[in-house]
């Protein structure tokens, strides 16, 4: 993945090129300022954020910060439409913890098909909380970005978003991760920090190590969790980061050490592991200070949120998506209470 762009970035553009994703062959796809995927954004809680956004594709697009606490005209929504040719700019202030989310485009009914084509890039934010703590946090070194998306290519090596869609959407029988096919990682005899965002359309992962050994989760995709948590695997469903630390200094790395999807059993990447480090990280016992009062919990339910339905038939609470409408408003600040029921369809499912 490319070299973070610090602060200074001024021009995002969405683009269509051609990446040599397969050996000799060259697959159309889409990226931000280059042929395929993003560069990772890095704000400063309390940075002014100031970006062009340049619609170079020949089709209607957003830009759209996922997870990010920002004004609904900054956010890139389907009503944040920049036609081709046309550019914008945004500006906003970074109000929210340390996180790692991720950005994408959100057009109406063409949001999946765009980022499958290669739209999707990942924002760190940082705050002073997560720079004191001894979290890795070494680009690339000991602090890895990873996106997983699953995809189908056609006989002359295309992306074939159509091919594999069923009625949650489509799924693919290659994986790419940060674009490439079949990527092993090297890592030192260290804490390394794997910032896992499911990037796919519909196939969930559920990470594990094939060895079994424990990692910890540190942050889901709302940012630190209070303490790290030991787990031995983590399903994230598409959209969904987290933020794991596998300790490889307490590994046997004898063996072949790789991460899998306990899904179905298949290598996602393979671990090499070369070398000591010299100055290993200390994972606090503390990252943050998140608290319920008793009060807030024993708030009345506001709100009730029904979800039921899949591809152009979800509904909430019954109502189908229009842009004109609003229906829920509440007041900021203020603690509410929300009830989220995923109802089942016909089948059960
Ligand atoms: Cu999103």
């Amino acid at each position: 993945m490319k070299a973070i762009v610090k602060k200074k970035l001024h021009t995002l553009f969405e683009q269509k090129g051609e990446t040599e994703i397969f050996d000799g062959t060259k697959t159309k796809t889409y990226g931000y300022n280059g042929s395929f995927l993003g560069p990772v954004l890095r704000f400063n809680k309390g940075d002014k954020v100031k970006i062009k956004l340049i619609n170079e594709l020949d089709e209607d697009t957003t830009f759209h910060w996922h997870g990010l606490e920002v004004a609904g005209d900054a956010d890139g929504g389907p009503h944040g439409i920049i036609e081709p040719g046309e550019e914008k700019l945004v500006e906003f202030k970074v109000t929210q913890e340390a996180a790692t989310l991720w950005f994408h485009p959100h057009p109406d009914g063409k949001t999946s098909e765009q980022v499958y084509n290669g739209l999707a890039g990942l924002i760190y934010i940082e705050d002073d909380n997560s720079k004191s703590l001894d979290l890795p946090n070494k680009y690339g070194q000991n602090d890895i970005p990873l996106i997983f998306q699953d995809k189908t290519f056609d006989e002359k090596k295309q992306l074939n978003y159509n091919a594999a869609m069923n009625e949650d959407g489509t799924i693919g029988d290659t994986l790419l991760i940060n674009g490439t096919l079949n990527p092993k990682l090297t890592v030192k005899k260290e804490k390394v920090r794997l910032r896992l965002l499911n990037g796919s359309n519909a196939r969930n992962f559920t990470f594990k190590l094939n060895t079994g050994d424990s990692f910890e989760q540190i942050a889901t995709g709302g940012g630190l969790l209070n303490e790290p948590v030991t787990m031995k695997e983590i399903t994230l469903t598409p959209s969904e980061r987290a933020e794991i630390v596998i300790d490889f200094s307490k590994l046997n790395t004898e063996d072949e050490l790789a991460l899998i999807n306990e899904e179905d059993g298949s290598t996602l990447l393979p671990f090499e592991v070369s070398g000591q480090s010299r100055e290993d990280s200390d994972i606090p016992e503390e990252m943050n200070d998140f608290s319920i009062t008793d009060e807030e919990m024993d708030l009345p339910v506001t709100k009730k949120v029904e979800l039921f339905g899949m591809m152009d038939k979800v509904t909430i609470n019954g109502k189908k998506f229009d842009p004109e409408r609003i229906d829920f408003t509440q007041k900021q600040g203020e603690t509410e209470v929300w009830e989220i029921y995923n109802k089942p369809d016909e089948m059960g499912e």
